[in-house]
């Protein structure tokens, strides 16, 4: 193909690669680009479609400026020069997601926050399993979104999108969506706060309801518009219509106004926090028409997702725990608030422009001393002057070793590191079961 194709796919990691699929099944042309020299799914492209041309390397900004659309991986910011003179010059920019939604038949649940999306969409799957629903659940979790409409007879389709996806997304008109949460995060892709929480609110432009937590102060003043329906959930005891928890004679409930739904404490996964993400399920799942009962059993059911909160081990009365998923501080402040003893943090790594000192008050509460390793540690020690023993290691294996040392028959280890992980790993699951391994190793 020539190099002045008509369609770009940008960037070729997973994403890209399910828009070769995509674009290849629907018969059309393309070329892709990757900034990267050898990009994630470059083997797999060529081995698929020899014939496609993809360019490494810096991107070209003539060659997008003469491209009639580009569709752009979540992991390149639009603010790339070449992007933003194609954009000047008329080129369609879009993302997966909205590839997917103009084709998109069957309903869409699509579920997006600062922390816990993977966590509500997982468990609002199980949910849909006890109801007897075929579900196609992926996105920003699992498989991309274009792969999904490969999947026969789904009933509906649960979508994770992360801001970056919602960035390029116009047309997504889901059946419910939810903004679970919003905290700072990926602050070195947007301009400030407001812009990264706009776009996070933007999942609920076309909705036809929209879930609501009424205990964040961003979403609870999200503007709705007076079309859409709306199901307002709260951890707190619930007016009518509203989700929440009620207590009656010391058990609590969760709750649809006074209707008692099924006991908090069925729930397996620990925390405040994931008991909002399980009322966002349920919300969500009402929904989508799944009986009480079965999201009952779905909830009794779900075990929780690896990498959050996973015990790895326990010895000498010490538990360590694996919670590398919180890759923002407001996931490792949640991590924290939810902890009832004694905790050596284990943190650090990619910062993301991230202000450490918001953990400041959950670190005086909880910690008895912090462990940091990686390329922020520096940033991170500073924002926690004063207030913590702090100790900085090399890697994960010196880090392992000093927690050892410093737990209390009692404590928790916890590795919650409140940044991304791709300075030292290739994501946080690497680097949730490379600390599992030291942890065996190390007490082994
Ligand atoms: N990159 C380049 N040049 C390029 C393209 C990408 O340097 O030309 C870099 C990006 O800056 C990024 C990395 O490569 O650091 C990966 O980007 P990508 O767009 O190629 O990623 P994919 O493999 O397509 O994976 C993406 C999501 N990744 C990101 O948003 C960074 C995956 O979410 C998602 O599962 C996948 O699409 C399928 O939809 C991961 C993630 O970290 C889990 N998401 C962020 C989060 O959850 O906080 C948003
Ligand atoms: P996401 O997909 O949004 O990253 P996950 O469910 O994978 O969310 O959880 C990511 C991290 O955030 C975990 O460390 C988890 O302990 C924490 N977390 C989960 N739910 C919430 C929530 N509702 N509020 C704050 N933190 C949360």
């Amino acid at each position: 193909m020539s190099e002045q194709a008509k369609i770009i796919i940008v960037g070729l990691g997973k994403t890209g690669l399910s828009c070769a699929r995509y674009l290849n099944r629907s018969g059309l042309e393309f070329i892709v680009a990757d900034s990267r020299e050898v990009p994630p799914c470059l083997a797999e492209l060529q081995q698929l479609m020899p014939e496609v041309d993809v360019y490494c390397g810096p991107f070209d900004a003539r060659q997008f400026s003469q491209a009639q659309r580009l569709i752009v991986s979540p992991g390149v910011a639009l603010a790339e020069p070449a992007i933003q003179r194609a954009i000047a010059k008329g080129v369609e920019v879009i993302g997966d997601i909205e590839l997917f939604a103009r084709v998109v038949v069957e309903p869409v649940i699509a579920v997006t926050g600062s922390n816990g999306k993977s966590t509500v969409v997982s468990l609002l799957a199980e949910m849909a399993r006890q109801a007897g629903k075929k579900v196609a659940l992926g996105g920003n979790f699992g498989t991309p979104a274009l792969d999904l409409l490969e999947e026969e007879d789904v009933d509906f389709y649960i979508l994770e999108l992360s801001s970056f996806q919602l960035e390029t997304t116009q047309s997504l008109q889901p059946l419910a969506a939810a903004v679970l949460n919003i905290s700072a995060d990926h602050m070195d892709r947007y301009r400030n706060f407001n812009h990264y929480a706009t776009t996070k609110l933007s999942i609920y432009q076309n909705a036809m309801a929209a879930v609501v937590n009424d205990d964040d102060p961003y979403v609870s003043v999200a503007p709705l518009s007076q079309t859409q329906s709306m199901i307002r959930f709260t951890l707190n005891s619930p007016e009518d219509g509203q989700l929440g928890i009620t207590s009656v004679g010391g058990i609590e409930w969760f709750s649809r106004g006074k209707t008692q739904l099924c006991r908090v404490d069925h729930l397996r996964v620990a925390g405040k926090h994931n008991q909002e993400n399980a009322l966002a399920a349920l919300a969500l799942g009402s929904e989508a028409g799944l009986s009480d009962i079965a999201m009952c059993d779905g909830l009794k059911k779900y075990k929780g997702l690896p990498h959050r909160m996973e015990v790895v081990a326990e010895e000498n009365n010490v538990v360590w725990l694996n919670d590398s998923k919180a890759t923002n501080v407001g996931a490792a402040k949640a991590a924290l608030n939810g902890m009832t003893k004694k905790v050596v943090l284990l943190a650090g790594g990619l910062a993301k422009d991230a202000d450490f000192t918001e953990m400041r008050q959950a670190v005086a509460n909880h910690v008895r001393a912090v462990v940091l390793m990686g390329q922020d540690a520096a940033l991170i020690e500073e924002a926690l002057a004063g207030i913590s023993v702090v100790y900085c290691v090399k890697n994960m294996h010196e880090a392992v070793l000093k927690a050892q040392e410093i737990a209390k028959p009692g404590d928790y280890v916890l590795l919650s590191p409140a940044c991304a992980s791709f300075d030292a790993y290739s994501g946080f699951a690497a680097r949730g079961d490379d600390f599992a391994k030291e942890v065996k190793e190390v007490l082994a």
